[in-house]
């Protein structure tokens, strides 16, 4: 499994704060930890910062960068704040995100051919959220398209199914299932991605769905997942659920983890 840390949210209050006080030391700090865990990627999102967005991207990327050697994912609504941070990165980050939305196609298309990153692009387009796993297999295959012709390599593109909240629609894990299998079978070679936290959206005991959802979607092949790589018992159920599913290395993996635990106690489930 592909983690992208996503701690550096500046929807999450002590991020945002520490945005605001430019307070680098800390960012480094909270990167250092998830990067330690495992991530391959550390999402950086500060589209909370409305106007000040550029100028965090512009200090805290190469500071991010220099302190540790790590490749970050960019993560921005805004198109003007992914052209800074393609611009300002090192080596090829990763881009959160592209969708099959004609305005977010039009801006990001000529960045991608130009800076070459990999890219999540999420499988909606201007009628919104998907409503069949067909759908979606749809709309991946138009943005794939038009990826390749950008000059990128399938293995470079990770699509983004968007899980629905369960609450909201009881159906909506079977669907995101569905499309995950469809989207493998019919764009072999591209890679699938999930952030794990919208299933639960409304919910109590939010980290136990969570970690519950991330297995069902390791059983159905997805590749990567944007996570918290400090849940202790989330990296748990990542870990035993590769070693049981045969994955290469996993069960070597398992047992460096289970002799290098702690036995402290489990946290509690936080609503
Ligand atoms: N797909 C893609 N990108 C994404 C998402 C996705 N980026 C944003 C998000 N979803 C994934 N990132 C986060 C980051 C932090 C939190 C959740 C998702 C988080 N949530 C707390 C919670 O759920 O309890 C609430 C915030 C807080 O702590 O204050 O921390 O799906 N491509």
């Amino acid at each position: 499994m592909i983690i992208v840390g996503e701690r550096l949210n500046s929807t999450r209050a002590e991020v945002l704060d520490a945005l605001r006080r430019r307070d680098g030391e800390w960012l480094v700090g909270q990167a250092q930890k998830q990067k330690e865990a495992g991530s391959a990627f550390i999402d950086l999102n500060c589209a909370a910062l409305l106007d000040g967005e550029i100028e965090a991207l512009n200090r805290h990327i190469p500071e991010l960068q220099e302190r540790l050697q790590v490749v970050l994912s960019l993560d921005s609504p805004n198109p003007a704040a992914l052209e800074a941070g393609l611009r300002i990165h090192r080596g090829r980050p990763l881009l959160n995100s592209l969708s099959g939305e004609p305005k977010k196609l039009k801006a990001l298309l000529p960045l991608i051919g130009e800076f070459k990153p990999k890219v999540i692009a999420l499988c909606m387009d201007d009628a919104g959220l998907p409503s069949t796993p067909e759908e979606s297999l749809d709309v991946a295959r138009r943005v794939a398209d038009l990826l390749l012709e950008q000059g990128l390599n399938p293995e470079d593109v990770f699509f983004d199914p968007l899980v629905r909240p369960v609450g909201i629609d009881p159906g909506s894990v079977r669907q995101f299932l569905s499309a995950l299998e469809k989207i493998k079978a019919g764009l072999p070679g591209f890679k699938t991605i999930a952030g794990l936290s919208n299933v639960s959206f409304g919910m109590p005991s939010r980290r136990l769905l969570n970690r519950t959802f991330l297995v069902l979607c390791l059983k159905n092949g997805l590749d990567a997942a944007i996570l918290d790589p400090l849940d202790r018992e989330l990296m748990d159920a990542l870990s035993s659920s590769e070693a049981l599913l045969g994955r290469e290395g996993a069960v070597r993996a398992f047992l460096q983890r289970a002799r290098g635990k702690k036995s402290s106690p489990p946290k509690p489930d936080r609503v």
